[in-house]
């Protein structure tokens, strides 16, 4: 199955047969103080920075977070999507708990946008899915709902279940949802991660669909966190993870190698590419 993004006219190909496509988190005032100080006073510029340096690393697509306390994020978000689109021509994955804030972003970013995301609850649900299916976008399906994150991986199965097909009966084709197992930090819980790899072996099975995750979230809390991000994405690779929203200068030659190893890097072209 295949998941079409695009910039102002470039297109992202994300294919549940791989290769991985790496979804650039670094946009993400979590952590970056700078990007507070720079978006308050109206500077783009560290933001055109981040995104330069994520698609040098190759990210091919950005997520776009612009949340942080007292921010307009109505205003902010869609004048960071004008900012990058008016440089870069690359797909963005609006990433907002404010719907109001991604319309308002869809109605000025053209081409085709990841919605950044639609969880299970009846709210966001209703939120979202008419804007996504009016502004042509595809969406991110949380798996978690009114009664939280459980962690028996059918249930969370159940949840994305449910998100696309209330997406499927909008109007929303099927290739356009992906699905967010969720990644949880493994200090907190030790099977964490566990669940997160069978969630994914399960979507992969039963739904067919292209998944992504936060992939930096396993690792809060410990030493190596390089290490831990790599195995895990890794084996997340394996069982079914297609479209990671990660820091590419960190995570890029994991992944491609990855995908050599499993076979879809005819000549290891890609991996040569970046493992300098
Ligand atoms: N699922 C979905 N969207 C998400 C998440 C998810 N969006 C936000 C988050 N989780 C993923 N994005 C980030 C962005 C930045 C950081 C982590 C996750 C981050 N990481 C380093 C840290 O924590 O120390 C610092 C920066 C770095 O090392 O480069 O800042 O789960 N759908």
């Amino acid at each position: 199955m295949k998941t079409i993004l695009r910039g102002t006219s470039r297109e992202v190909v994300i294919d549940t047969g791989g290769p991985v496509v790496i979804i650039g988190e670094c946009i993400n005032p979590t952590r970056r103080k700078k990007l507070v100080t720079t978006l308050q006073e109206g500077n783009f510029d560290y933001v055109l920075e981040l995104a330069e340096s994520q698609i040098k690393a190759f990210a091919e697509v950005l997520d776009v977070n612009v949340g942080f306390p007292g921010v307009d994020d109505v205003k902010l978000l869609p004048e960071t999507v004008l900012a990058i689109k008016a440089r870069f021509d690359i797909p963005l994955c609006l990433d907002s708990p404010n719907p109001g804030a991604i319309e308002a972003a869809l109605k000025v970013a053209g081409g085709k946008c990841l919605i950044n995301s639609v969880n299970g609850e009846e709210k966001s649900m209703s939120a979202l899915i008419p804007i996504a299916k009016e502004y042509g976008a595809a969406i991110i399906a949380l798996a978690m709902d009114d009664e939280g994150i459980t962690s028996d991986p059918e249930k969370r199965l159940k949840v994305a279940a449910k998100i696309l097909e209330r997406a499927v009966k909008a109007g929303i084709r099927e290739e356009d949802v992906i699905v967010d197992p969720l990644a949880m930090a493994v200090s907190a819980d030790p099977r964490a991660c566990l669940v997160t790899l069978e969630t994914i072996k399960l979507v992969h099975r039963k739904l067919g669909l292209n998944i992504t995750q936060g992939a930096s979230n396993i690792s809060f809390g410990l030493p190596e966190r390089e290490v831990l991000n790599a195995v895990h994405m890794t084996l997340s690779i394996l069982n079914g993870l297609t479209c990671p929203i990660a820091n590419p200068e960190k995570i890029a030659v994991t992944v491609r190698a990855a995908d050599l190893i499993l076979g879809r890097d005819d000549y290891a072209i890609r991996y040569v590419e970046i493992a300098q």
